[in-house]
């Protein structure tokens, strides 16, 4: 048999010395440990430590990315869309994600990452995006549910975020919010007009709540005991709630919402908790919120291949764009 190697121990002794830090990271250390406390903005060129640019780009992306992928159970609808002015409304939802995408890129690359690389990451299904778009839009009431399930749970999650300690992070979470709460409205609205219908519509808006409800509640992450990442987030005043705070929040203010809509929110363990004032919400499958944001949701690999075929057919956009910025540049050194 052959010995096992020894492994070093570390001690004080023989531990590698820390590296020495120069004297400007040490100031930048002490004005970035002063703005977080002061609850102040840290901007694109101020000092940051390195793990705090890095959540931030892997938070911002995978935001960005779920806005994109997110497009695509709504723009499924919208040559199935009931009337003219349905149609418009959800084109210009669809549109406002596309926008929301883009802000959040464009914030992530104040932070020193390229949109490509944070692009390619997702075509290479290297980055993570929202467990929620990887379940099917089937019925026209999905529209409604989405609105108001699941941007009303963004807006939840999304509201404290634009008071995030990174400056460019917040601004665009304010005009994002704006723009997700007229989306949640148009939702609301979908399922009250189909569940004043006929009883087929209102079934139509039942099942749409049944199967967007737990998948919903899903998107505020993992249970606080299980989420890796808030304690930190929370020290550097990029989240402000932890992620079961938002989810609780969330559920008492759908709860008043279901009773107007007259539908009936499938969670069979729901009650109102005197003591604490708040609703309590069924255990979760986190088994199967762990399948889906490893891959194996319902759509995954549909909306990834989809994701893949628009990037390719925008490859003569993007080529035609960056001509133009070449014969623009050339005129400014002409000139
Ligand atoms: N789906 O430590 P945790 C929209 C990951 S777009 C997938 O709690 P964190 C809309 C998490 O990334 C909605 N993955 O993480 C668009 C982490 O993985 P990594 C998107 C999830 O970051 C179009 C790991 O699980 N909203 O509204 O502290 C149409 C451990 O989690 C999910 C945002 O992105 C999930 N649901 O907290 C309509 C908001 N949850 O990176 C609507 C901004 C967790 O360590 N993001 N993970 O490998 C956030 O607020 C936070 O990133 C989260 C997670 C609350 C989502």
């Amino acid at each position: 048999m052959a010995a096992a190697k020894l492994q070093p121990v570390p001690t004080a002794g023989n531990e590698a010395p820390a590296p020495e830090r120069s004297a400007e990271d040490i100031a930048g250390q002490a004005y970035f440990d002063r703005i977080i406390a002061e609850d102040s903005r840290i901007e694109p060129k101020d000092w940051m430590p390195a793990a705090y640019r890095k959540t931030l780009v892997r938070q911002i992306s995978q935001h960005a990315h779920s806005e994109i992928i997110g497009m695509q159970p709504e723009a499924n609808w919208i040559t199935r869309a009931p009337s003219l002015k349905r149609k418009a409304i959800l084109m210009a939802k669809v549109q406002d994600e596309a926008g929301h995408g883009l802000y959040l890129y464009s914030a992530a690359e104040t932070l020193g990452t390229p949109r490509d690389v944070l692009n390619q990451q997702l075509l290479d299904g290297k980055a993570k995006y929202s467990s929620i778009f990887n379940y099917p839009a089937r019925s026209w009431a999905d529209m409604g549910a989405i609105g108001w399930l699941v941007d009303g749970a963004a807006i939840a999650n999304q509201v404290p975020l634009c008071r995030a300690s990174y400056g460019p992070y917040g601004r665009a979470m304010v005009r994002i919010c704006k723009e997700e709460s007229f989306h949640q409205r148009q939702g609301f609205e979908i399922l009250l007009e189909l569940s004043h219908g006929t009883p087929e519509q209102k079934q139509m808006a039942q099942d749409a709540v049944d199967r967007f409800y737990a998948p919903a509640l899903m998107m505020f992450g993992p249970p606080d005991d299980d989420s890796p990442n808030s304690k930190q987030s929370m020290a550097w005043n990029i989240k402000r709630f932890s992620n079961d705070e938002l989810r609780q929040r969330f559920v008492g203010m759908i709860v008043e919402q279901a009773k107007v809509l007259g539908l009936t929110l499938p969670d069979p363990e729901l009650r109102f908790d005197e003591e604490t004032g708040q609703w309590i919400h069924m255990e979760l499958d986190w088994q199967e919120f762990k399948d889906v944001i490893a891959g194996r949701g319902p759509c995954n690999a549909q909306r990834m291949a989809r994701r893949r075929e628009a990037h390719e057919d925008g490859t003569w956009v993007r080529e035609a764009a960056r001509a133009y910025a070449e014969k623009q540049l050339k005129k400014v050194g002409a000139a």
